[in-house]
């Protein structure tokens, strides 16, 4: 059986918990908490170098990291990675999106907010630039779902679910999501779709 290593409160983490459960997959959860820096121990970088938790560990004892690289094992042969050639760039096109100039600021204005609570000067300082381009990539979804449905492959695939992860939960980290109505009907048509599970959800 398959093994994450997860904390709870990621939205990385949770992009795989949601994919696993719609794949009716079981597995094994072990939480490290990552505010105790239970992912910078020894054990744990020996597992993943890069000290970060989305990990699994495989049936055959490999390790695997990052949130997209996992979704992708996962769910390659499945519905939810599109077998056509355009489809499946696009997906990935979306799911590096949400690396580059989605999580970097929404996750992160959101941890510093939800998690940290008391900011350091520096993060202070830094705060409003990280809304300014989550709130910017939040219009590039918006622009995209004025006309579409879903992101990639015009059905319910791996790049909603990578981008489903930090926009649902970005009003913890104080966006204010009413300007985008576009992205808060497609919220709730992920939340919609057969064996979806929040995010505090245990398997
Ligand atoms: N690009 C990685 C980011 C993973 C990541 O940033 N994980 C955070 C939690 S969301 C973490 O483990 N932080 C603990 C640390 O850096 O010590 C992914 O998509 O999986």
């Amino acid at each position: 059986m398959l093994t994450l290593y997860d904390f709870m409160g990621s939205g990385n983490g949770y992009k795989v918990r949601l994919l696993l459960a719609q794949l009716g997959l079981p597995y094994k959860l072990i939480e490290r908490d990552i505010l105790k820096g239970e992912t910078r121990t020894p054990e744990f970088l020996a597992k993943n170098p890069n000290g970060r938790i989305p990990t699994v560990q495989l049936e055959d004892g490999t390790h695997l990291a990052e949130s997209g690289a996992i979704l992708w094992y996962l769910a390659e042969g499945t519905k939810f990675a599109p077998p056509d050639r355009l489809a499946r760039a696009q997906t990935l096109q979306w799911m590096f999106f949400e690396q580059y100039s989605h999580e970097p600021y929404i996750a992160v204005a959101r941890f510093w907010r939800h998690f940290v609570g008391k900011l350091s000067p520096l993060q202070e300082l830094d705060l409003p630039e990280r809304m300014n381009k989550g709130y910017a990539a939040l219009g590039v979804m918006e622009q995209h779902l004025a006309r579409h449905q879903y992101f990639a492959g015009g059905r319910y695939g791996l790049a909603d679910i990578a981008l489903y992860a930090y926009t649902h939960v970005a009003p913890e980290g104080n966006f204010d999501l009413d300007h985008y109505p576009h992205v808060c009907a497609w919220l709730a048509r992920v939340a919609a779709q057969p064996g979806y599970v929040s995010m505090d959800h245990k398997n």
